[in-house]
């Protein structure tokens, strides 16, 4: 890897694409270097903290916006962004773990807790998204290490195919009886420490969440949410998901694949 690498291949093993399938979730370390994780993660913190439009104090926000800063589709305020959400590398891990041929772009995001920002409540993804499948899964790029007191990304291992809690938006109801029911059926909660480099990916039905970042350094990610090429959409079952399709599937009818120039095809085995 040369020291602005995001396009060569990451070499994932069959073990570790067996270990998602079965987990549902991935820790990979050093798939990107310092030197990426600098030169794009100053322009997406520069962006994050230009364009959210949050102005309440923390103490009088509600859960979700206590928990992080969030803009979505940085890469199309940033040709730069754009670069690197269009990256090979991470969009071949994507599709690889998915075993799907290509991975296009279902919108991205930057999540940034504050110091002082407070817990992501338990959720699964895919209670917002209107997709036919569960081809989709989440790259959860830290622009920094991230240790325990600010809050790094936990997830639930092999929660992915649980079925409660999947009508739960964000919120301290979700945390509550997600968590609970985790619990109850001894779901393992694995969190730990991101080391620089270290990137998650999660399933859309993976139960996850975060603690609050306790330490005085703001915890500045990117995610990059590709779901399959050839992902169709589904009848929206929620205002959320209706916003959603609206947002991100501009025109898409249900049942035709995802296609529009929002979506663009990231990474495909025929062509790389
Ligand atoms: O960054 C966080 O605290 C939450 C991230 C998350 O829920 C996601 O990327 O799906």
């Amino acid at each position: 890897m040369t020291t602005l690498d995001i396009a060569s291949p990451y070499a994932l093993s069959a073990a570790q694409i067996t270990q998602f399938e079965r987990d549902g979730f991935i820790k990979l370390k050093d798939v990107l270097s310092p030197a990426v994780l600098k030169h794009y993660g100053d322009e997406i913190t520069r962006l994050t903290i230009a364009l959210n439009t949050q102005e309440a104090p923390l103490e009088e926000r509600s859960t979700y916006d206590k928990a992080f800063l969030q803009v979505m589709n940085l890469w199309q305020h940033s040709a730069f962004v754009k670069e690197f959400v269009m990256g090979q590398r991470l969009g071949r891990i994507a599709a690889e773990l998915l075993r799907v041929r290509g991975v296009r772009l279902y919108h991205d995001q930057s999540l940034y807790k504050e110091p002082g920002g407070g817990i992501t409540p338990a959720h699964a993804d895919q209670y917002y998204w209107p997709l036919a499948s569960d081809r989709t899964i989440t790259a959860w790029v830290p622009l920094q290490a991230v240790p325990a007191d600010m809050g790094p990304l936990g997830f639930y291992a092999r929660s992915q195919s649980v079925e409660f809690g999947r009508d739960l938006g964000i919120s301290d109801e979700s945390e509550e009886k997600i968590s609970a029911n985790m619990a109850r059926h001894g779901f393992a909660f694995e969190c730990g420490a991101f080391e620089l480099g270290e990137i998650s990916f999660h399933l859309g039905w993976t139960f996850h969440k975060a603690g609050a970042n306790v330490s005085g350094t703001p915890r500045a990610v990117m995610t990059v949410i590709y779901m399959d090429a050839d992902m169709r959409l589904a009848d929206a079952l929620s205002p959320a998901q209706a916003n959603d399709r609206d947002q991100w599937c501009p025109g898409v009818q249900p049942g035709e694949v995802i296609a529009t120039p929002l979506n663009p095809l990231i990474y495909s085995e025929v062509t790389a």
